[in-house]
């Protein structure tokens, strides 16, 4: 069998592939004229495809065997688009893409089944986990609709506090999905959700005018503890989604001045990956809200890739060391360095540090003994549940 092809010329009449083989590679059509056909009883001609276009790409997608037989009908130059570089693309694509592709694939099969043999079975579907994953984030992504109009959505609260004094300064809000019958959804879970759905907009405007709400009333049960009078502040998680789309900013600058918090009390906290994706437009988004009292944290620093030439541009009023410097903190000289490094850095450029993840004694001594502002972390307290933050810092007052 004449299994072609490089991606030269062939003569009229030649087999390109057969139908029923394993295929390893599409064509693209430069010159001349390639016959698709099925073979059976009635032996059938699909299509005379012409320069420009493409065949012999549906084994590649599904890793079938090849559904018609290709063949050069005149003199013809191909050109090969190979198996690897359809897979990369591929993987690429996102779950649902992947999914309609395949079954849109195989109702073309199917159907060129039937002009085979009009008796063939019904037969072949998306039987990979992917269809399965799909739903599932569907119904998820269906179900966090719903819970954005309930009260599954819960939001707890972790202290941030000032090394130099042990006050507390701050409250990072962290959002729970107490989903109906499933149990505790992890965040990473239901906000990629989310994001693929754009329901982190409404998600996020919500969980912001509550965080904003709770503040407040946080705020006032707090006032009959003496040692906890300084105004607090509020760190709202930010994804990309809602600093890139068109007017949301605005959108959360109502929120904020719909609440009974001087913007100066909220702060925003982006991934540092995100800033990268655009840094113009994510500077620019950042302006708007730096511009109108919004605070801004660099949150996870040192997890991305790091463009220290940009760090500069963003009006960044806070720096979040991630968790796994402080993790490697007392592990050796490296890791010191390196967290010396990051605070210096951040202070140079105007901004506070916030050291993230700390569960030793020994780590906030040190971290406290080098400069760093705030602190956050299991050891000082685990995000809480409103009730729970409140018996928390009352507690801490009375020692
Ligand atoms: O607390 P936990 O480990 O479950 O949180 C995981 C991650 O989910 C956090 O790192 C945080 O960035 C993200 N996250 C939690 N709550 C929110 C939220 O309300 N909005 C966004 N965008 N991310 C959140
Ligand atoms: O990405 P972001 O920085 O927003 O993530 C905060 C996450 O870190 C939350 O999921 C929170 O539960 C978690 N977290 C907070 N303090 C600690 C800590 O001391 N140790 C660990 N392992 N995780 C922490
Ligand atoms: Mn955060």
């Amino acid at each position: 069998m004449q299994n072609v092809i490089p991606s030269e010329d062939v003569d009229a009449g030649t087999l390109i592939f057969r139908e029923g083989e394993a295929g390893d590679c599409a064509y693209l059509i430069q010159r001349g004229r390639v016959e698709i056909s099925v073979d059976g009883d009635d032996s059938q001609v699909l299509a005379i495809l012409r320069e420009g276009e493409l065949f012999g790409e549906m084994a590649l997608i599904d890793g079938e065997p090849r559904s018609a037989t290709a063949r050069a009908v005149s003199e013809c130059t191909l050109l090969p688009v190979t198996q690897t570089l359809i897979e990369s693309k591929l993987k690429t694509a996102d779950a649902l893409t992947r999914v309609l592709l395949k079954l849109a694939l195989g109702r073309l099969r199917r159907m060129h089944a039937h002009h085979r043999d009009a008796n063939s079975e019904e037969g072949g579907s998306v039987h990979d986990q992917t269809l399965q994953r799909v739903v599932s984030e569907l119904t998820l992504a269906t179900d966090l609709h719903k819970a954005l109009e309930s009260d599954e959505l819960e939001l707890h609260f972790q202290p941030i506090v000032r090394l130099a004094d042990g006050a507390l300064s701050g409250l990072e809000v962290l959002s729970r999905w107490n989903r109906a019958g499933a149990g505790y959804v992890p965040p990473q879970e239901f906000i990629t959700v989310a994001e693929e759905t754009n329901l982190i907009l409404p998600l996020g405007r919500q969980l912001l005018r509550r965080a904003c709400a709770a503040l407040t009333r946080i705020e006032s049960q707090l006032m009959s503890l003496e040692s906890e009078t300084a105004p607090l502040f509020v760190a709202v998680n930010v994804s990309a989604r809602q600093l890139y789309a068109d007017n949301e900013v605005g959108e959360l600058l109502d929120v904020i001045h719909a609440s009974d918090l001087p913007p100066e009390r909220v702060k925003l906290e982006i991934t540092e990956s995100v800033l990268l994706d655009d840094p113009p437009k994510a500077a620019a988004a950042m302006r708007q809200l730096a511009d109108a009292g919004v605070r801004l944290a660099i949150d996870d620093f040192g997890t991305g890739y790091s463009s220290l030439n940009y760090l500069h541009r963003f009006p960044l009023h806070t720096l979040k060391i991630d968790r796994s410097f402080v993790d490697n903190l007392m592990l050796n000289d490296a890791g010191q360095s390196i967290v010396r490094a990051i605070v210096a850095l951040a202070h140079e450029l105007g901004m506070q540090v916030v050291a993230e993840g700390i569960e030793q004694a020994q780590q906030q001594k040190w971290l406290s003994q080098h400069n760093c502002e705030f602190a956050q972390g299991y050891l000082i307290s685990r995000p809480l549940p409103e009730d729970d933050l409140i018996r928390w810092a009352t507690k801490r007052s009375a020692e």
